[in-house]
Formats: C-alpha cells, sequence, structure tokens
C-alpha cells in the first residue's frame, strides 16, 4: 500500500498547534510519521489490550486542543514521539530506541481514569492513561519522553528495574525528559526542571517530580545514604535527577525559563553547572557505553566520569571537575 510523507497538523492540549508526521492511504490520512521510523499512534478508546485502532481520518488535522476531542491525546502523543526521536537523533546521532531506524508505537485512551503512562519492550510500545480526577491525559511532552527513554534504557545500558539501578534507570527518562522539553523550544511547554507539571496528577497544580531539589514531593531522595536502594525507583531516582539538576544549572537560587529552583548540596559546597547540553551529553555517554544492568550510584560516578573525561578532557576539565562535584553534592563519594 502506498503511502506518502505528509505533515498534517495537530491541535494539541499541551504544545499548541503543531506539525505531525503523517501518511496518506487512498482518500485518508493516518497517524504513521514515516520521517521517523513509522512510528504509529493508536487509540485503545479505554481499552486495556490490544493494538487499538489506527488513528485515521479524511483531513489531516488532528485534535482540537480539548481532551473531549479523542484525536487530541493522540496529537500530543504523536508529537512528544516525534520530539524525542529528533532529540536522539540530532543531539546524540541514534537513529531511533534501538538505534535501527525502527520507530515504536503509542497507544492513548488506555483504560478508565488512568492515571499513568508506560513502556513495554514486548510491543515496542507506549501507552497513556486519561487521567483520573482532576489529572489530566498523560500525554505531555516530558512523560512521552520519559516512556520512550525506556526504550532506549532498554536497549543500551539496560539498567535492572530495582534497587539502585532501578533508580538509576527511573532517573535516566526523568533526565532527557527535561534534555527533550529544553531542545523542542515549544513555546507552550518550555523546557524545565520539572517532570509531569502539565498533567497535574494531584489535581493541585504540583508536578509528579522535581529535579532540583526531588524532596520536594514528600518522597524522593535528594542524597544518596546506604538505605537508598530500598525505596521505590522513582524516589531513589532523585539522586541522580539532583545530580543532573546541579550538573546542568549549579546550586543555589535559579530562575529558568520563568521557573524559580533552590538546589541545595549535601556537602554544602557550591555546584557551577556546565549547562544542560553538555550534562545531557554526558549521560548518553554514560548510559551507552559505560553502565549496564548492575550499574549502582557509585558505578553512576565512576561512568560519568569517564564519559566526562572522553567527551572533555581528564581530571583538569572544567566539565570533569562539575561531574565530581556534582556527585559529591548528592553524597556520591570516590
Ligand atoms: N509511568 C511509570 C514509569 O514510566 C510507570 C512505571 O512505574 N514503570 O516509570
Ligand atoms: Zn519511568
Ligand atoms: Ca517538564
Amino acid at each position: 500500500q502506498w503511502q506518502a510523507v505528509h505533515n498534517g497538523t495537530g491541535n494539541t492540549m499541551y504544545s499548541g498547534q503543531v506539525p505531525l508526521g503523517t501518511a496518506q492511504s487512498g482518500s485518508q490520512y493516518t497517524l504513521t510519521d514515516t520521517q521517523r521510523g513509522n512510528h504509529r499512534t493508536y487509540n485503545l478508546n479505554r481499552g486495556t489490550s490490544g493494538t487499538g485502532t489506527l488513528f485515521s481520518g479524511p483531513d489531516d488535522v488532528w485534535g482540537n486542543g480539548q481532551p473531549s476531542n479523542m484525536e487530541t491525546a493522540g496529537a500530543d502523543a504523536h508529537y512528544g514521539a516525534a520530539l524525542t526521536w529528533d532529540y536522539y537523533k540530532g543531539v546524540h546521532g541514534r537513529n531511533g530506541i534501538r538505534g535501527d531506524g525502527v520507530g515504536a508505537s503509542s497507544r492513548v485512551h488506555y483504560g478508565n481514569n488512568y492515571s499513568n503512562a508506560f513502556w513495554q519492550n514486548g510491543c515496542f510500545c507506549m501507552t497513556y492513561g486519561d487521567g483520573a480526577g482532576n489529572a489530566k491525559p498523560l500525554t505531555s511532552i516530558d512523560v512521552a519522553a520519559h516512556e520512550m527513554t525506556h526504550g532506549v534504557t532498554s536497549a543500551t545500558g539496560n539498567m535492572q528495574y530495582s534497587r539502585e539501578p532501578g533508580g538509576l534507570n527511573e532517573a535516566t527518562s526523568d533526565i532527557f525528559a527535561a534534555a527533550v522539553e529544553f531542545n523542542a523550544k515549544n513555546p507552550s511547554d518550555v523546557g524545565d526542571y520539572l517532570v509531569g507539571e502539565k498533567i497535574d496528577i494531584r489535581g493541585n497544580g504540583t508536578p509528579l517530580r522535581y529535579m532540583d531539589k526531588p524532596s520536594k514531593d514528600g518522597r524522593s531522595l535528594d542524597n544518596w545514604s546506604s538505605s537508598a536502594g530500598n525505596v521505590d525507583v522513582h524516589y531513589s531516582s532523585g539522586i541522580a535527577n539532583h545530580f543532573f539538576y546541579l550538573l546542568s544549572e549549579g546550586s543555589g537560587k535559579k530562575v529558568v525559563n520563568g521557573v524559580s529552583y533552590d538546589s541545595p548540596t549535601y556537602d554544602n559546597k557550591p555546584v557551577t553547572g556546565i549547562g544542560i547540553e553538555k550534562a545531557a551529553k554526558i549521560w548518553f555517554r554514560a548510559l551507552t557505553t559505560k553502565f549496564n544492568t548492575t550499574t549502582n550510584y557509585a558505578a553512576a560516578r565512576t561512568g560519568t566520569l569517564a564519559a566526562a573525561s572522553e567527551l572533555y578532557g581528564g581530571t583538569s576539565s572544567a566539565e570533569y571537575k562539575a561531574v565530581a562535584n556534582a556527585w559529591a553534592a548528592v553524597n556520591v563519594g570516590a
């Protein structure tokens, strides 16, 4: 079946009006991104199994910005997947989640009042609920990038999803969620060091996670301790999220894109940031060439120091020193 490359128009809930990669098949268009490995987006229509229905329609315009229109969540998810694909390819030279040019798929409208999203290796797909109560569909840019990054992690470092490696796996998804959001430069959803700030999962306006001071959520860890491996991976991730924030922006008070941060350090020594672009380069190199299934916090420190050394120079480079100082600032030492 012949499919032409098309650029449709998405009227998203979180990112305004955006171009979407679509395909034309006869008189219908579908959410099939032929420029990105044929990533496809499906409507589960509140079901919880199977592939659902590929979004298709006659006009190549998707959604109306409102969650009541079933296409809107599809437009947001399709856009988030495209931004994440473009980020890995443009910034890190990685061609798709597995590096093989093959697109994944997204499934939206999973279940009823489902307030989560998830990645599965089996279907090579990510799935989004519509949220419960005041929560909104989980299809924001950062949540999409978080879930798709679980696929990248599985294909690379593959840190096991428990104890300290699990925290590093989770943090990797939050780190690249922030990096993708900044890289996108979408005026309706500018970059920040908050995860899920758009979806209002608790219905009180707070984000899912804070990277400058993860403990602001009441549960996440700011600093390493010997019990870090005993908490849920979404809380032990705080240590590496805090490291990444400090490495990017430095300690203390700072306003970025209108959001105020105040990042503490365990050792009470200041950290000077090197910018999110270099920080993400270092984390990506460590993820793809140093980390493995059993990487713990001490090994993440060693791996990121090696990555910084290879990218920017050894112990005397500003980047290497910043990595060392940021780990010390979250109580991960030599
Ligand atoms: N949304 C969650 C995550 O990606 C689902 C899970 O707990 N795996 O981390
Ligand atoms: Zn996750
Ligand atoms: Ca965010």
